[in-house]
C-alpha cells in the first residue's frame, strides 16, 4: 500500500534520500534491503525495535510493520514487494524487471505461496514451543512440501530464472534462510530439496547478504543519518 504524508515537515530527509524503517532480522525488510542494494539506491536506514516502534514510524504508517520506505515527496511505501518494485523502477542495473514483467503472474503466485502458507507453517515450526513436538514436525514437513514448487523451478545454474538472480530469488530467499535457521542440522542432512540447498548456500555466501545484514544501532530521533548500503 502507498500512502501520502500530508505534513511534509514530519519527514526529516537527508539530501532528499528515501528513509527506510527496517528491522535487521525481518525477512520482509531483508528483501527490501536486497532491492536497495541491487538497485544501487542510496537511502537513510532507521533500525527499529518491533517491541518499541518509534512514533515517527507509526505516524507515517499506522499499520507499523517493517519495512516502510518514506520518499522525500511524502509518499510512503508500506509493503516490501512494493519497495522492491519502486527500487527497480528507479534503477535496474541487473535488469531484474524484464524477467519480472515477462513472468509476473507466475512470480506473484510463487511469492504468494511463500508469503502465505509457507510463512504460516514456518512460524508454527519456528515458534513450536507453543505447540507439541508432533506439530512441529508436521508444520516443518508441510512447509517443506510447499518448497517442492521452488525446487522444481530452480535450474541447473541454481537460479529460478535464466542464468542470474531475479526478483523472485530476492523476494523469497530471506524466508527460506529463516526456515533453514530453525534447525540447521536437519536442513543440511535431511531436507530433501537438493537444489534449494545449493541455491540458498550461494546466497548465504554472497556479498549482498553480508551488506544487507550489517548491524546498525537502533534509531532514535536526533541521531545522525545512517546511510545504507555502506558501500
Ligand atoms: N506484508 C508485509 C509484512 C511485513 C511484516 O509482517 N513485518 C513484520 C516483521 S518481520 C512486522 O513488522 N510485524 C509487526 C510487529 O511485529 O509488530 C510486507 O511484506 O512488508
Amino acid at each position: 500500500m502507498v500512502r501520502k504524508v500530508k505534513n511534509l515537515l514530519m519527514i526529516s530527509n537527508y539530501n532528499d534520500m528515501p528513509v527506510l524503517y527496517s528491522f535487521r532480522r525481518c525477512p520482509f525488510a531483508m528483501r527490501a534491503r536486497l532491492a536497495i542494494y541491487y538497485s544501487k539506491t542510496e537511502c537513510v536506514i532507521r533500525e527499529v525495535l518491533l517491541s518499541n516502534k518509534p512514533k515517527e514510524l507509526v505516524e507515517i504508517s499506522p499499520k507499523a510493520t517493517v519495512p516502510v520506505m518514506c520518499l522525500a515527496n511524502g509518499l510512503v511505501i508500506e509493503e516490501s514487494l512494493e519497495i522492491m518494485e519502486w527500487c527497480f523502477e528507479v534503477n535496474d542495473p541487473y535488469n531484474f524487471m524484464s524477467i519480472y514483467t515477462q513472468h509476473k503472474s507466475d512470480i506473484k503466485r510463487m511469492i504468494g505461496l511463500i508469503d502465505g502458507p509457507f510463512k504460516d507453517y514456518l512460524d508454527k515450526y519456528k515458534y513450536s514451543s507453543r505447540y507439541n513436538h508432533e506439530d512441529k514436525i508436521k508444520n516443518r514437513n508441510k512447509a517443506c512440501d510447499i518448497l517442492s514448487e521452488i525446487e522444481n523451478k530452480i535450474n541447473d545454474s541454481y537460479y529460478t530464472f535464466d542464468y542470474q538472480l531475479s526478483y523472485l530469488d530476492l523476494a523469497i530467499l530471506p524466508l527460506i534462510r529463516q526456515y533453514m535457521l530453525v534447525d540447521k542440522d536437519w536442513f543440511t542432512t535431511s531436507m530433501p530439496h537438493k537444489k534449494i540447498k545449493h541455491w540458498l548456500n550461494n546466497f548465504l555466501e554472497s556479498d549482498a547478504l553480508s551488506e544487507v545484514m550489517v548491524k546498525f544501532p537502533v534509531w532514535k530521533r536526533g541521531d545522525e543519518a545512517q546511510l545504507f548500503p555502506l558501500i
